[in-house]
């Protein structure tokens, strides 16, 4: 994986960049969409990538673990050839899934032994089982096996469980360096920045992050319930650490506007269940603002669903009839705002990319924050 920074903007820390796969480029800032069980919810491959235009899209250690499991994946050729996305993808390593079991899971040294949420059915992920996995999951950047701090967390505990995350990274480096791919193109590894929300800790986790000198870097622990303002500022601080000329990619971020706010910190990628989720019960983002399609208010608005939209969805489809599918259970309503909402994401970060290059990031940012956070 190479990557390349194009442009940078004077006025904040956001920038222009290209990653090269082995499955092609990814123009930066970028949004990949979530594809959890190795399918972005509710929407064709073909619409993710000609209509929606994703570059890169999202699937999940732990679930894909489950099931459709190894065999049949190693069996496929890798989840590429198995659910037919051609672009590079990237798998998250489990550490967040497994953390969201509280319950049905414990943390030792070795690694963490969990139940699975389908049939309860006992299984161990250590950092060297999560990096054979992900060798037979077949992705391109691959994410290091760590521990998300709940928020709040206390320091005590925080430490603790950097001190893991940093340990366990020394191991996933090690097995990823022993081990090969296993269908012809190369993987990379990010490794993941924790440390809650303590200064210090951030400070010492990025320190160690940026001495791997891998090629890409990842924040994680944060978006996890503390306020915005606390997620901006241990954004900026890690960023300021990390290295300059490789991808830094915010973990599970976010809305619209963090999405910006991220971006004018030096973010270069971003994934959230967002768009697809809040999708599915009716909630579309537009450049005009937050629209829920479910309110009274559309009932007989026939204009299109969004006037400036991107995808196919936008102009052939009335607001009043969304809302009509929504409300009468059509399951074509969730596939329609799925669509609508990924591909107004991926439109959000390719005008951040050319408002970087030509140089009116920061005024463009300004008012987008002032339109897109309000519901109409
Ligand atoms: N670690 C991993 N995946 C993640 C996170 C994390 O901290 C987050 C936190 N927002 C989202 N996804 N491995």
């Amino acid at each position: 994986m190479d990557f390349r920074l194009t442009h940078t903007d004077s006025r904040s820390n956001a920038r222009a960049g290209l990653i090269t796969t082995d499955h092609g480029e990814i123009a930066t800032p970028v949004f990949m969409p979530v594809g959890t069980a190795g399918t972005v919810k509710a929407v064709h491959i073909r619409d993710v990538d000609e209509d929606v235009k994703a570059r890169i899209i999202l699937g999940n250690t732990y679930h894909l673990y489950l099931r459709p499991g190894l065999d049949i994946l190693r069996e496929a050729g890798g989840l590429h050839k198995f659910n037919g996305w051609k672009k590079p993808i990237l798998t998250d390593s489990g550490g967040y899934q497994v953390y969201s079991l509280t319950d049905r899971r414990k943390m030792k040294e070795e690694g963490v032994v969990f139940q699975s949420h389908i049939d309860g059915s006992k299984h161990m992920f250590s950092p060297e089982r999560v990096m054979d996995i992900q060798r037979i999951i077949g992705a391109d950047i691959i994410m290091a096996f760590d521990e998300c701090t709940p928020y709040p967390c206390d320091y005590n505990y925080a430490v603790k469980s950097m001190e893991l995350t940093h340990r366990w990274l020394d191991r996933c480096i090690a097995r990823f360096n022993e081990t090969e791919d296993l269908y012809g193109y190369r993987q990379t590894l990010f490794p993941i920045v924790q440390g809650s929300v303590y200064k210090d800790l951030r400070i010492r986790s990025a320190e160690k992050i940026a001495s791997c000198n891998a090629g890409g870097n990842a924040i994680g622990g944060l978006a996890v319930g503390e306020p915005v303002e606390t997620m901006y500022e241990f954004t900026e601080l890690v960023c300021s650490i990390l290295p300059h000329d490789k991808p830094r990619y915010l973990m599970g971020v976010g809305t619209p506007v963090n999405i910006l706010e991220g971006i004018s910190q030096g973010v270069d990628m971003f994934d959230c269940v967002m768009p697809t989720r809040n999708g599915r019960n009716g909630m579309i983002f537009t450049s005009q603002g937050i629209i829920n399609l479910k309110n009274e208010k559309w009932k007989a608005d026939f204009s299109p669903l969004d006037p400036e939209g991107t995808s196919f969805v936008d102009s052939a489809y009335s607001r009043a009839y969304v809302r009509h599918l929504f409300v009468a259970g059509e399951i074509l309503g969730p596939m329609i705002a799925s669509q609508h909402n990924i591909a107004f994401y991926l439109w959000l970060v390719d005008e951040a990319r050319r408002k970087i290059e030509a140089g009116t990031f920061s005024t463009w940012k300004d008012e987008m924050v002032k339109r897109l956070g309000q519901r109409i």
